[in-house]
């Protein structure tokens, strides 16, 4: 049985989605958040103090892509895996290490200086200087979707052949009737307009771009 460790609105939604998804049956074990300060016993588990946690026999993994990834090539097949033999397998990987590594890191330097941190330590030039970053780096975005409605090309015209579970950090609410949303999936047309928004940041790192105050919901 594949066990996860999560958060309320944490990046471990993305592997939870993933394993929704591909209807893998799984054991969920919910923390409040940040774990490394109110679940200390965490810590022997994930010495990093981070969320996700998955567990599968053997197999420990604590990054949300890399256990998307990994659930859906060992436990797939799934469509929402492409293929290394597919002519999109590039383009799958590249939008999947951009969505986690180009966007996210200043997008995380964003909220945290405009939200995560307590107000003294706040600091709306590193929230401008990374919002701007992270605004000019969702171009590429907003030029892959200005001529396809979606990131990854479909294999045999199937329209939602390839879909791609990312950076899908929405609200839910675990164990009470989950349904996995079918959004925030890379190659379907929603997915994509998802991501051009920024994955749900974009307001956000636009108010700090122009020196705003972060409006916290
Ligand atoms: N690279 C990891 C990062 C995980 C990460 O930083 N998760 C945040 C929650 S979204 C966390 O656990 N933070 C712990 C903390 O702030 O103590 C991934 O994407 O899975």
């Amino acid at each position: 049985m594949i066990t996860l460790y999560h958060c309320h609105a944490a990046r471990s939604f993305r592997p939870l989605w993933m394993l929704e998804e591909m209807g893998l049956p799984y054991d969920l074990k919910m923390l409040p958040f940040p774990p490394r300060v109110l679940a200390k016993e965490y810590m022997a588990l994930n010495p990093l103090g981070t969320i996700p946690l998955m567990i599968d026999g053997e197999t420990r993994m604590t990054e949300s892509s890399g256990i998307c990834h990994y659930l859906g090539t060992r436990h797939g097949p799934t469509p929402l895996i492409v293929g290394n033999d597919e002519p999109d397998y590039g383009a799958f990987l590249n939008w999947m290490y951009f969505s986690d590594a180009t966007l996210t890191f200043p997008q995380t330097l964003v909220l945290r200086y405009t939200q995560l941190e307590p107000e003294e330590r706040r600091n709306p030039q590193v929230a401008t200087d990374y919002a701007k970053w992270f605004l000019g780096r969702l171009r590429a975005v907003e030029a892959a979707t200005a001529k396809a409605e979606t990131l990854c090309r479909p294999l045999h015209g199937g329209r939602y052949r390839h879909r791609l579970c990312v950076a899908a950090r929405r609200k839910h609410r675990a164990g009470q009737g989950f349904r996995a949303k079918r959004r925030g999936l890379l190659a379907t047309p929603a997915g994509a307009r998802w991501l051009h928004q920024g994955g749900g940041c974009r307001n956000a790192c636009r108010r700090a771009a122009e020196g705003r105050p972060a409006r916290v919901t």
